[in-house]
């Protein structure tokens, strides 16, 4: 296949779909190249000092890794002065980041979980990096948080970054799903996969079982009726799969279908389940529709959702449309 970089697919996209504003696609070509710097930093473990922790907690209470705070400081230096961005937010900090005066403001905002998957990123599991890309609102003067608090079917663009055996890069800006390789020798993103469409059925599924007492009925339902196997009234052998680091879950459904789901459980019914909307369900959302699947909180669709705070939580049922339809049936029956 004849290699073409991602600055030349976003220019061809743009010449041919006039779908990528220049901007816009300056600003993925910025965030790929932080992407890069991060799985650099990543990718040096014990031999560079950035294992372990960093000796604080972030707004979600968190213990934050030394790589959480160096991936998110690599985001915001990266993104600071191109002149792209008019404001910015990351799981890593209570409030937006303005862009300093000595810079340029844009029409953009980018939000980003800089590195996901944390937990594993002292046992060499693969993590990852999670964007979402909206525009300002029109008119806007100094953004507030008020301006990120968009429905998901307001993205420009959105993708992830899988820091594992391979450094890739999947992408949207609406108009399919492709995933990029880095060439670590050339230090470029060549596209390896193109139009990524999600296999309707699955015989595998996502979930952390180990919360499995607290599941409400619907979830119990479904997941039970998968565990039942061929003689049950799926008629089928399923196996779970859980990394617990949803880009590399999200990336496995991308290639060879399935459902990832992060349920609300009962003991916290103030915090429906665990993954944020802004800067995680949104983003896989929309790649995930892109790529012909389907993604919802187990009532409506995820990117349908109206914003009430920043680092609200939602529960996720997202992959193979098929599944996502019918565990979220289960909630509504
Ligand atoms: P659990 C990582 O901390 C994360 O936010 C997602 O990447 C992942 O899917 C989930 O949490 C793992 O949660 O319950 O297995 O720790």
């Amino acid at each position: 296949m004849k290699r073409i970089s991602l600055t030349q697919h976003l220019v061809e996209e743009q010449r041919l779909n006039n779908t990528i504003p220049a901007e816009l696609r300056l600003l993925i070509e910025v965030v790929a190249r932080a992407c890069k710097t991060i799985s650099h930093a990543v990718g040096k473990g014990a031999l560079g000092d950035v294992l372990g922790t960093a000796g604080s907690e972030n707004v979600q209470g968190e213990v934050q890794k030394k790589l959480d705070v160096i991936s998110n400081e690599i985001l915001l230096e990266a993104n600071e002065w191109g002149g792209h961005l008019a404001a910015m937010a990351s799981e890593e900090m209570e409030t937006i980041h303005l862009i300093p005066h000595r810079y340029p403001m844009g029409e953009y905002m980018l939000l980003f979980d800089p590195l996901d998957g944390s937990s594993n990123i002292d046992v060499n599991v693969s993590i990852g990096t999670i964007f979402s890309v909206l525009k300002a609102p029109e008119g806007m003067q100094t953004p507030t948080e008020k301006d990120f608090l968009q429905p998901g079917n307001k993205q420009v663009a959105a993708g992830y970054a899988v820091y594992g055996p391979q450094t890739v890069l999947v992408l949207t800006t609406g108009h399919g799903v492709n995933c990029f390789t880095l060439d670590r020798e050339m230090g470029s993103w060549v596209l390896t996969q193109r139009d990524m469409q999600i296999p309707d059925q699955t015989k595998e599924f996502a979930i952390n079982a180990s919360n499995a007492r607290h599941w409400q009925p619907p979830v119990k339902r479904y997941i039970d009726e998968m565990l039942a196997g061929g003689t049950g009234p799926r008629g089928k052998e399923f196996n779970m799969r859980w990394i617990a680091s949803m880009v590399a879950d999200v990336h496995r459904i991308l290639n060879r279908g399935g459902i990832f789901m992060y349920p609300a459980d009962e003991r916290e019914p103030d915090k429906p389940g665990k993954l944020r909307l802004m800067y995680e369900a949104n983003p896989m959302a929309f790649i995930v529709e892109q790529a012909g699947g389907a993604a919802t909180n187990g009532q409506q669709r995820i990117m349908d959702i109206q914003p009430e705070k920043l680092h609200q939580r939602v529960p996720v049922f997202l992959g193979s449309k098929a599944e996502v339809e019918l565990v979220t049936s289960y909630h509504q029956a």
